[in-house]
């Protein structure tokens, strides 16, 4: 039997990528998880299949790497885990590197010596582009990273291109651009929204007071996808014949300001036009929504960071064209799926 390692398990697409090797392979899948005080198994509670197996690994310990690495001896390795906070990692950059940067070279040299045949991908970032040369943005843009995880992304991907060339492994870092599901952690902008929108759309039915959502710049455009999506598209890359990075993305931009409009629509709260009305007010800084007098979106000056991405937009034309790979969650449904889960979710507590 096959075997493969997957890291970040207990995030939302290492626990899509558990699903989808249980369903489409007979592999025997690992999950790495490190160790927490207080375990977040969430997103993995409802799989259990003798084919799938947790296994403690630290991306920033080397001995804990090899000895897991020599004892399991992977066909497949796919290291998903990161600290993949971009905000935070202004606070801790050298725990990004440490994390982003080593972790992978950690990965690769145990893989080099115990099992020079494993097929390795690690999570590449939109964010390794930041100060965009071009739009949309494909696999030959240069790397202009805007922040230290950017950065410990740009870093990973030559490390893997060295190890790659230097030892004729296969080993790739396909760039993912945004990806957001039910199971994204309320940290990251989308998750915030809607989970905040829900909470809102009950008070309101229930007559409650309620604090309205506070973001950072909701100017700045991003192309985001399903993550469930692109765990097919990563084991396409992983499976081809020889070792190509591609870049993954919807092919669509939208900014914040746009998703918060259609999370708010989705939730049928207020509308543009009707009363109860829903409108906008102010800019920049100043921004808020309002529904009827009552502010429910503002911003808070503290979520901005200290440089932006402004725009995203990637362009899956090779990855569809040369490994047949298609998005089946738009923008529109994405939005939908993560609302209405939130809603029900809200509702049942
Ligand atoms: O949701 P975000 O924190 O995601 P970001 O920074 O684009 O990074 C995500 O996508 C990358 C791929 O492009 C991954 F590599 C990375 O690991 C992560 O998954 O922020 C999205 C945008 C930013 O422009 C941010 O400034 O939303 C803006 N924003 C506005 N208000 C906010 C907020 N972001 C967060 N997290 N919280 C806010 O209150």
């Amino acid at each position: 039997m096959k075997k493969v390692i997957v890291t970040g398990v207990t995030g939302q697409v290492g626990s899509y990528m558990v699903e989808y090797l249980l369903k489409n392979t007979d592999f025997k899948i690992f999950g790495a998880i490190r160790r927490l005080s207080v375990p977040n198994h969430k997103n993995i509670k409802h799989i259990d299949d003798p084919r799938f197996e947790l296994i403690d690994l630290d991306l920033t310990d080397e001995f804990s790497t090899f000895s897991v690495i020599q004892q399991i001896k992977p066909d497949y390795f796919i290291n998903l885990a990161a600290n993949s906070y971009v905000g935070d990692s202004w606070k801790m950059p050298l725990h990004h590197f440490d994390t982003n940067t080593l972790g992978v070279m950690r990965q690769l040299e145990s893989i080099r010596k115990i099992c020079p045949k494993c097929r390795y991908y690690n999570a590449g970032s939109s964010e390794e582009f930041g100060d965009v040369a071009y739009t949309p943005q494909d696999a030959k843009h240069p790397l202009r990273p805007r922040s230290p995880y950017g950065a410990s992304k740009a870093s990973a991907r030559q490390v893997v291109k060295v190890w790659r060339d230097s030892y004729d492994l296969f080993a790739i870092q396909g760039w993912l651009f945004n990806h957001e599901s039910e199971r994204r952690g309320p940290e990251f902008v989308t998750r915030k929204i809607t989970k905040k929108v829900a909470e809102i759309k009950k008070a309101i039915e229930s007559d409650q007071p309620f604090e309205p959502l506070e973001l950072g710049n909701m100017e700045s455009k991003r192309d985001w996808s399903h993550a469930e999506d692109f765990v097919h598209g990563i084991w396409l890359m992983l499976n081809q014949e020889s070792p190509k990075e591609y870049v993954l993305a919807s092919g669509e931009t939208h900014s914040v300001k746009e998703f918060v409009n259609i999370a708010f629509k989705e939730a049928e709260i207020g509308d543009q036009t009707l009363l109860p009305k829903l409108w906008w007010r102010g800019e920049g800084k100043e921004l808020e929504l309002l529904y009827n007098d009552t502010v429910v979106v503002k911003v808070n000056p503290k979520f901005y960071r200290p440089a932006e991405v402004d725009l995203l937009l990637g362009d899956p034309k090779a990855v569809t064209k040369e490994l047949k790979w298609e998005k089946k969650v738009d923008f529109a449904k994405l939005v939908s799926r993560m609302v209405q889960h939130d809603i029900k979710e809200i509702n049942a507590s």
